[in-house]
C-alpha cells in the first residue's frame, strides 16, 4: 500500500495502530501539513461518509474514524506554520456548531486555521443555541461569528440563529460552512434572516481567505 492509502486507511478503519509514524513520514514528503489533511486524511473521511451512508458502518465505527482524525489532526497542528507575532490581531471570532449537531472536526479545523493566522478564536463547542451564542456576543464583543454544521437540518438551524441574532440587533459578520450548507442557501435563505454581512466558506482554508478581506 501507498503511504496515501495508509493514511486513508487509519481514517476508515478508525484504528491510530501506525498512525504517527506514516503521518511523520507524510510530513517529510508534505512540505504543508494541510495537504495531508485535504488530501488523504479528507479522502479516508469522504469513504466513511460513503460507508456510513450505505449502511456498511455503523455510529460507533464512524465515531472511531472521527477519534482516528482528530488524532492525526492533533498530530499535525504543531507543525503547521503560525504566522509571526506582529501579525496578530485580526480580531475575534466566536466559532459555534449550530444547535442539534455534533459535529466538530470541520469547526476545529477552521480553528487551527485561524488561530494560526492572526484571528483570536473562541470556539464555543457544539449544540450551541441562539441563546447560548448571543451570550457569548455580549461576553466576548467579537469582530466576526463562525457557524459550522453538517446535517441538512443544521443549514435551516442556521437560518434560525441568523434571525434571533438580528433580533437581538446583532449585525457583525458571520461566516458559515458545512458539507450540507452551498453558497445559494447562504445568499438565498441565511442572508435574508440578517442585517449583516452572511459569507459562506467551502472549507477552512476558503474560510480563513474570507476572514482576512474581512480583516482588512
Ligand atoms: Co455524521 N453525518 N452523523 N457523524 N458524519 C454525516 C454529516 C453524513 C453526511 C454521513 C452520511 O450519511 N453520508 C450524515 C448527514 C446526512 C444529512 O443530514 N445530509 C450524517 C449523519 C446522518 C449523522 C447522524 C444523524 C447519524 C445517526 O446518529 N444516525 C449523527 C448526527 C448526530 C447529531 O449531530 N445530532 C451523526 C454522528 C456522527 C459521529 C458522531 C459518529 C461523527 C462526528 C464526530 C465529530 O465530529 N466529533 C460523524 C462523522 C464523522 C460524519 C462524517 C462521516 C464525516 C464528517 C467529518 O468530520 N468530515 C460525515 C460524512 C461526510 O462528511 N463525508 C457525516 C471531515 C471534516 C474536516 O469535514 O466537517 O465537512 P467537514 O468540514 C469541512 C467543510 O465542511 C468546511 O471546512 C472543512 C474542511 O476544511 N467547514 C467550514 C465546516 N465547518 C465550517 C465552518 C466555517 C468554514 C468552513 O466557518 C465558520
Amino acid at each position: 500500500r501507498t503511504l496515501e492509502e495508509r493514511l486513508a486507511n487509519y481514517i476508515i478503519e478508525g484504528s491510530k495502530e501506525g498512525l504517527y509514524k506514516d503521518l511523520d513520514e507524510a510530513l517529510v514528503k508534505y512540505p504543508d501539513p494541510l495537504d495531508i489533511i485535504n488530501g488523504p486524511l479528507m479522502d479516508g473521511m469522504d469513504e466513511v461518509g460513503k460507508l456510513f451512508n450505505n449502511n456498511e458502518l455503523i455510529v460507533a465505527e464512524v465515531l472511531q474514524s472521527a477519534e482516528a482524525m482528530k488524532a492525526a489532526v492533533a498530530h499535525l497542528e504543531p507543525h503547521m506554520e503560525a504566522k509571526e507575532a506582529d501579525d496578530r490581531g485580526k480580531g475575534k471570532i466566536l466559532l459555534a456548531t449550530v444547535k442539534g449537531d455534533v459535529h466538530d472536526i470541520g469547526k476545529n479545523l477552521v480553528e487551527i486555521i485561524l488561530s494560526n493566522n492572526g484571528f483570536q478564536v473562541v470556539n464555543l463547542g457544539i449544540k450551541v443555541t441562539s441563546n447560548e451564542l448571543i451570550e457569548a456576543i455580549e461576553r466576548e464583543d467579537p469582530d466576526y461569528i463562525g457557524l459550522s454544521g453538517l446535517l441538512v437540518k443544521s443549514t435551516q438551524q442556521m437560518v434560525i440563529t441568523a434571525n434571533d441574532l438580528r433580533e437581538r440587533g446583532v449585525a457583525i459578520p458571520i461566516l458559515v460552512g458545512g458539507a450540507a450548507l452551498t453558497r445559494k442557501f447562504t445568499e438565498t435563505k441565511i442572508t435574508k434572516q440578517y442585517n449583516g454581512l452572511v459569507l459562506y466558506a467551502k472549507d477552512a482554508m476558503n474560510g480563513l481567505s474570507i476572514a482576512n478581506k474581512l480583516a482588512k
